[in-house]
């Protein structure tokens, strides 16, 4: 049947086993081009998979693709959410949406995020980007069609790595036990992963023997074999009734079609540039056949349109006061995460440091405690993608005298493990580190399932969890020794994965527990020497007009601030670093309260992981008690993130020095009101 009018049952388009080859390779040739248009995606897996989303979306599933919530269609589920692109070739080859947008892919506001979100794009059935989690959604969706007495079937795509996540055997469990014959499960098996191949970084084979095992039957084909391929669909569909779930297990290559992508780990997240993109294209014998000036141009206007929408947006001030727009203030930046692995080398000799790894090693940079030291290995464990199993696991090292350290994207370190962090690690009071890395909106186009904005909630919220988001590279190198060797019980360290400003070195005091007093004295060459930072027991009030309380990338934001504020309007403000959320630096804050009277809070995070702690030390303060206080917040306003460049989601969110600037002014015309002086004009906040 496949793609129908929905009313009249009138078959739309039909393929022949030919033509769907043709379309795949089609598909290939589109993805490569939005990939490149992005740069940022998953070219390896998004190949692999795209003769099952060819014969899927174009032959084998029931839709309609002018009824995309058409009751009776088939469902299917990508559980691999990094092969999003494949998703929406699918679609967009189906009729559901244009193929020349699928070159929006990533890009700020866009229906085609970096991992599927079905409230943007008619025709993706759930969100996902986290691992793990589709075959249980497949499970109740399947389960509500036998309940409604429906004939549709729920397809599941997934990854071969995924099955490492425990969930996927939850769900196998209950889809086996419960009969699921409507439900089919296709795995993507091209035998690689992020960190390698899946045998080395944890073996999931024998998957046939597996799920014959929880009572699903198998089937093994070549997932490139598009003959293979259709009746495996097709074969799997017409058993329903057989009272058993299906899995096609299809045997892939990772980067199928383009040579150098072939079976290449690095491939992973990694997108062509242009001269790869035509030689891919010259690979799939698809030059002229892909309209790639038009997707780009069409990629370069959608781009234009957001960053005028951005721009009018923003704060606006005498001058462009942004990162290394001026001819002065001039910054470095790195990102945080390099700190967090130039630790793990330097202490990595301590023979109870043992580093877990969960796929995502380099780009963390947790791979740093290894490279080059043949010796550490055997202190180097790969768990696979397994967050939760590898938080308790971490427990039980530290519960033998092991000083264990796992990390991940922070949604996954944090969020997903939540129950073990608390009773394995925090409950027990562990000697564990966990790294949350790629906090915040800056993560940029992976979008909001990779973006945690929650995490601090949840580890401020433990008993017996220590909490440190250092501002800069240099700080979390500091952070990370004194964190790993020094403290002993949980502890949890955020950082980011975007290059951000560097604006402490080597002599900038790190005192875990105590924050650090930030001032502007001049405008410089160097944004760093234009300032002057010390402990903050060691600061003597200079009777500045704010303060702002930041910690994490937003540090420095706080300090442009204060340039904007003191530049633009005059104003004094005292900076705090609170680089350790946990236990708080309370007299600091008190301090800053009675000496400024006004205080703005700002995170990379939801609004209250610091502000609400801030707020709570003031109003617990006997000091303050009844002392009028004026506070603000800066943060992410109870949102999901969003697909985008990491610069554009730090504007979009408003979480900019430009924002706190006009926060800043804002609490200040409150308090000048308070104490009948005149109020600054405020001249900003207007388009361009
Ligand atoms: C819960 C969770 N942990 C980690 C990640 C980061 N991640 C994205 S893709 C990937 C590897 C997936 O491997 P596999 O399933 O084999 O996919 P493929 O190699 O086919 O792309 C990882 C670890 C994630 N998205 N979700």
């Amino acid at each position: 049947m496949s793609i129908q009018n929905s009313t009249t049952g009138e078959v739309l388009r039909s393929y022949s086993v030919d033509e769907l080859k043709h379309q795949a390779n089609l598909m290939r040739g589109y993805n490569l081009a939005a990939l490149c248009a992005a740069t940022s995606g998953h070219a390896g897996g998004t190949l692999s998979i795209m003769d099952i989303a060819a014969a899927l979306y174009l032959r084998v599933a029931d839709h309609d693709p002018r009824n995309p919530n058409w009751p009776g269609r088939d469902r299917i589920i990508w559980s691999t959410g990094h092969k999003a692109p494949s998703l929406y070739l699918g679609l967009a080859f189906a009729g559901f949406c244009p193929k020349e947008d699928v070159a929006l892919l990533r890009k700020l506001y866009s229906p085609y995020q970096g991992h599927p979100h079905w409230l943007k794009l008619p025709g993706v059935e759930v969100s996902t980007g986290s691992l793990g989690q589709g075959l249980s959604i497949a499970v109740g969706i399947a389960l509500a069609a036998r309940l409604d007495k429906k004939n549709h079937k729920v397809f599941c795509i997934m990854g071969d790595g995924e099955q490492q996540e425990g969930q996927i055997w939850e769900a196998a469990m209950e889809a086996g036990h419960l009969k699921l014959d409507n439900l089919i499960g296709i795995v993507d098996r091209n035998r690689l992963q992020i960190d390698g191949w899946v045998k080395d970084v944890m073996n999931v084979e024998p998957l046939e023997e597996k799920y014959r095992s929880f009572g699903w039957d198998v089937v093994t084909i070549n997932g490139h074999d598009m003959k293979q391929v259709v009746e495996a669909l097709e074969n799997a569909k017409a058993k329903a009734g057989a009272g058993k779930p299906t899995v096609i297990l299809a045997d892939t290559v990772k980067g199928k079609g383009v040579s150098f992508m072939e079976d290449i780990a690095g491939w992973h997240g990694k997108v062509p540039n242009l001269e790869e993109l035509n030689k891919g294209l010259k690979e799939l014998g698809l030059e002229g056949q892909i309209p790639v000036d038009q997707l780009f141009a069409h990629a370069r206007q959608y781009q234009a349109e957001v960053e005028r929408k951005l721009d009018a947006k923003m704060p606006k001030f005498h001058r462009n006061y942004w990162w290394n727009a001026a001819d002065n203030m001039k910054v470095q930046m790195k990102p945080t995460r390099l700190g967090f692995g130039q630790s793990l080398a330097a202490n990595g000799d301590d023979p109870r440091v043992v580093c877990l790894g969960l796929d995502i090693s380099g780009s963390i940079t947790i791979s740093e405690f290894y490279a080059g030291k043949p010796e550490r290995k055997s202190r180097w464990i790969s768990l696979g993608i397994a967050e939760q199993s590898a938080t308790s696991a971490a427990a039980g090292l530290a519960k033998e005298g092991k000083l264990p350290v796992f990390g991940t994207y922070a949604t996954f370190a944090a969020a997903r493990n939540l129950d073990q962090i608390r009773t394995s690690i925090c409950y027990g009071n562990f000697n564990v580190l966990i790294a949350g890395a790629h906090g915040g909106v800056s993560v940029g186009p992976d979008g909001a399932t990779h973006q945690a904005l929650e995490d601090l909630f949840a580890m401020c919220g433990l008993p017996n969890m220590n909490v440190v988001v250092p501002c800069d590279i240099v700080e979390t190198r500091k952070a990370t020794d004194y964190l790993l060797l020094k403290h002993v019980g949980p502890k949890y360290i955020r950082f980011a994965r975007e290059a951000t400003p560097i604006v402490t070195d080597e002599k900038t005091p790190f005192v875990f527990g105590k924050a650090n007093v930030i001032r502007l004295r001049q405008e410089s060459a160097n944004f760093i020497e234009a300032f002057e930072t010390k402990l903050e027991s060691k600061y003597r009030d200079e009777g500045e007009d704010l303060t702002i309380i930041a910690c994490g990338p937003m540090v420095p934001e706080a300090m442009r601030a204060a340039w904007i504020l003191k530049h633009d309007f005059g104003y004094e403000t005292r900076i705090l670093n609170l680089h350790t959320l946990k236990p708080l630096d309370t007299a600091a804050i008190v301090r800053a309260a009675r000496d400024t009277s006004a205080i703005l809070t700002a995170e990379e995070h939801q609004i209250g992981a610091l502000a609400w702690p801030v707020a709570s030390a003031i109003t617990q303060s006997p000091e303050l008690c009844g002392i009028p206080i004026i506070t603000g917040a800066i943060g992410v306003k109870d949102r999901f993130g969003d697909s985008g460049a990491p610069w554009e989601l730090i504007k979009e969110f408003e979480v900019s020095a430009e924002h706190i600037a006009a926060k800043g002014v804002e609490l200040m015309g409150v308090k000048k009101s308070r104490s009948g002086e005149p109020v600054a004009e405020v001249h900003l906040i207007s388009s361009k």
